[in-house]
């Protein structure tokens, strides 16, 4: 059982960092410092909003999202490990692995030097999580709240043989609408386009999501700009460790068949996920550590908001 009295005894930050009950009763950690507010859930280690100041939430939370523990959160920066969509070969598995589903701990949380904010959650092997996977493993999520949100998922084998793995950092990005979208930085990338084992390379320099998307980018650690000409907001999702981006809309048809969302909720998210999947799983020999990053923010354009050739027309002066 978690005492939310003996985190704040252990952890808390006076102004800084602080816990509470929140949704579904779940416990959160607030981050509050001179750049940005965060909200963190230790079920899952998961990412539920991200403000800079001046600015509003990067990332789109479902109204319907389930609050339960069994259940994956919709919406903020899903976890996925040690598998990322459904397991390989045992169906009745969780889909994205088991590490959204359980509770994480608080390892550390500190006030940096420059006035950002360091919260570091870790989830060790357990007879919970070897009923899933045999491995012993320690998954440590580091979180550094500043003008940007840098996520490190840090994968240690701690056991005595080596182990594969396949990860995500599954960030929703809360947009206008999705018409107002575009997404640079995957042009010439070679994906796989829904679960189709034929790889397509992008000829576009922008992606507009027009259908559902479920495009699997493979051999690139990019960063993607997320343009929104309503928000006039330019998001930018960087990476490090991973060489595999995926981006997914549902769209209305299966958006309709989630129960955690509104059936028009597929207008206000854009995923575009940090992964380590597919040619790019991760094997780790005993001892032996691996770090996949998100590195996220955002900046707003004033005046004229011009994407130039090859953008659908999308300009806004
Ligand atoms: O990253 C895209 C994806 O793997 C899609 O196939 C879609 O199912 C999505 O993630 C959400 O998965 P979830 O298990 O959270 O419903």
């Amino acid at each position: 059982m978690i005492n939310i009295d003996e985190l704040e005894d252990r952890f808390s930050i006076e102004g800084e960092v602080g816990f509470y009950e929140g949704d579904g009763e779940l416990i959160y950690i607030s981050v509050c410092n001179k750049y940005a507010d965060a909200e963190i859930c230790l079920y899952g280690a998961h990412v539920t909003s991200f403000i800079p100041n001046g600015s509003f939430d990067l990332l789109w939370m479902s109204p319907e999202s389930d609050f339960e523990v069994g259940k994956p959160i919709r919406g903020g920066i899903p976890l996925c490990f040690p598998w990322f969509g459904p397991h390989a070969t045992d169906p009745s598995k969780p889909a994205h692995g088991f590490a959204r589903l359980m509770y994480w701990d608080v390892a550390e949380t500190a006030s940096l030097e420059n006035g950002e904010t360091l919260v570091k959650l870790q989830l060790n092997a357990s007879d919970e999580t070897r009923a899933y996977w045999p491995f012993d493993f320690r998954a440590e999520l580091s979180i550094i709240v500043s003008r940007t949100l840098s996520v490190s998922l840090n994968i240690f084998n701690t056991g005595s043989q080596p182990f594969e793995y396949s990860a995500a950092l599954h960030s929703y990005f809360s947009v206008s609408e999705i018409k107002n979208v575009l997404v640079e930085g995957l042009q010439g990338v070679s994906y796989y386009n829904g679960f189709g084992n034929e790889l397509t390379v992008q000829q576009e320099k922008f992606i507009k999501i027009e259908k559902e998307e479920n495009r699997r980018y493979v051999n690139t650690n990019s960063e993607c700009l997320i343009f929104d000409t309503i928000f006039r907001r330019v998001i930018t999702a960087a990476k490090e460790g991973s060489n595999v981006t995926v981006v997914w809309n549902p769209w209305e048809e299966t958006c309709a068949k989630m129960n955690d969302m509104p059936d028009d909720g597929y207008q206000d998210f854009i995923c575009v996920e940090a992964v380590n999947a597919y040619n790019d799983t991760i094997t780790l020999a005993p001892g032996a550590k691996h770090a996949t990053t998100a590195i996220l923010s955002s900046e707003f354009r004033k005046g004229e908001f011009d994407l130039g050739g090859n953008s659908g027309g999308f300009s806004v002066v």
